[in-house]
């Protein structure tokens, strides 16, 4: 039942009412102290909406666990009295995979944010699923290497919340996404039982890698309470380029051969004259060319040694327009500031609709064209704002002007992704938002044994029961 009121509000209608037992609360109280279970409105109301203000929910309690002991208290209480929950994070997810909107009980897990020391010799740290992520790179960085993960939530997003989105970024084309990253977790599983292998033995072959499957699992098996994470070699030499052209196919070739060209090439980040322009705008930044092109890759590239030369070169061999090259820290940020505040400038435009797909390189450019006019043509009024990882194939697809519960505008983009033999999700999962959706990239046979792995892992189905599963499979 539409809630005739939210579209005012900019949010899609709560569903269900958000109610738990007295007993329960009380319990959940004595797991965790009265202080970190949070009732009161005030208090609730930045833990029930995300970031974006497309997804807000209610809750009941939202509850904040210290540590391991906690969270398995919490879940044993939720168990006993059948009361669903939804572990979150920094609450940076875009899917709504985080937020209550189901009246669950809110699993807060910032207060778990220890980052221990580096372990130089092994190049890996243990933290806890609060840390945020820009944390972990600052350890990383003063131990003198790199944590690979790296996006524009840096500050917000927790380790936990990425772990359990298998969360992409800029990174992914030189080092993998966080699944990549994770040599092992702690976790408590929907049954309570516990998960713990934070040794970050390279090669352990001893049967179902949990921390693999728990990684990208959105919180459905399991809440992960810590990770073991790989760092990376800190190159001392970084290159960053901007690079124009006149349309969308010679930017991705551009970006093959220097994918072929370049062993230093570490992101490339495709985005159009009109995001470039809103970003401008919204920020007030001078734009980085006196003339306007249809498509920007930012690149960069590190190295042993300075990879600027290399990196000309190949710029060179490819119909490129217009160039920015920064090699020093604030110039580099200077030109990324272009492609990351995309996020946050679309934003300013009210509740997007996004959608974080792959197509298969061959056809990334055709998809960029054509999708626009597929949703103009759909839903009147709506924008389309493209951007993304172009290196991975990944394609971010923002849509503005559409009630956030219109779901004419996911269906268009979605089948259209399924069309080409893409994935409706690249990096930021399926959430609450794509559930319905999953069939367009998983197969019913897939989608049981999820649904079987599901019931072993979570028997009283606890755990974030309306994220990444679609009802009634
Ligand atoms: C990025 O690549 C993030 O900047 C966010 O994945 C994408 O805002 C988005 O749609
Ligand atoms: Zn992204």
């Amino acid at each position: 039942m539409v809630d005739a009121g939210a579209h005012d509000r900019g949010v899609l209608p709560v569903t269900a009412p958000a109610r738990i037992e007295a007993s329960a609360l009380a319990e959940l109280v004595d797991a965790v102290g009265p202080r970190n279970v949070l009732t009161a409105d005030h208090d609730r109301a930045a833990y029930e909406r995300d970031w974006t203000g497309r997804f807000k929910g209610r809750t009941p309690a939202v509850v904040r666990p210290a540590d391991t002991e906690e969270v398995a208290a919490v879940m044993e209480v939720c168990r006993r009295h059948g009361a669903a929950l939804v572990p979150q994070g920094g609450n940076t997810g875009l899917v709504g995979g985080g937020v209550p909107m189901a009246g669950e009980v809110v699993l807060n897990l910032r207060r778990l944010a220890t980052v221990e020391p580096v372990d130089v010799v092994a190049r890996q740290v243990t933290v806890g699923a609060g840390a945020s992520v820009s944390s972990v790179q600052a350890v990383a960085a003063a131990a003198g290497l790199r944590y690979a993960v790296d996006f524009a939530a840096r500050d917000s997003a927790t380790v936990g919340g990425t772990v359990a989105t298998n969360a992409g970024g800029m990174r992914v084309l030189r080092h993998g996404g966080t699944r990549e990253q994770v040599m092992g977790v702690e976790a408590v599983l929907g049954s309570g039982q516990r998960v713990r292998r934070l040794q970050g033995l390279v090669k352990d072959n001893t049967g179902y890698h949990l921390g693999s499957l728990l990684c990208g699992s959105e919180g459905t098996l399991g809440v992960v309470t810590a990770a073991r994470l790989r760092l990376v070699t800190a190159h001392p030499h970084r290159v960053v380029a901007l690079v124009a052209f006149a349309d969308v196919a010679t930017a991705v070739e551009a970006v093959a051969s220097w994918r072929s060209a370049l062993d230093t090439l570490e992101a490339a980040e495709l985005f159009l004259d009109g995001g470039l322009a809103l970003v401008c705008d919204a920020f007030g930044l001078a734009p980085p060319f006196v003339d306007r092109w249809a498509a920007y890759v930012l690149v960069e590239a590190a190295g042993h040694h300075d990879p600027t030369d290399g990196l000309a070169a190949a710029v060179a061999t490819t119909d490129a327009g217009d160039v920015a090259v920064a090699t020093d820290a604030s110039r580099r940020s200077a030109l990324w500031r272009y492609r990351e505040d995309h996020t946050l400038a679309i934003n300013t435009l009210g509740p997007p609709h996004k959608f974080d797909v792959t197509v298969p390189l061959g056809v990334l450019a055709a998809f960029v064209d054509e999708v626009p006019h597929r949703v103009a043509a759909r839903v009147s009024g709506a924008r389309t704002w493209l951007f993304g990882h172009v290196g991975d194939g990944n394609v971010h697809v923002n849509v503005t002007g559409v009630a956030p519960d219109d779901e004419r505008v996911d269906e268009v983009v979605l089948t259209a992704v399924a069309e080409l033999g893409g994935s409706i999700s690249a990096e930021h999962g399926i959430g609450t938002a794509k559930a319905r959706w999953l069939h367009l990239s998983r197969s019913d046979d897939e989608i049981a044994a999820m649904r079987a792995l599901k019931r072993a892992l979570d028997p009283d189905g606890v755990l974030n029961p309306n994220a990444l599963l679609p009802r009634g499979t």
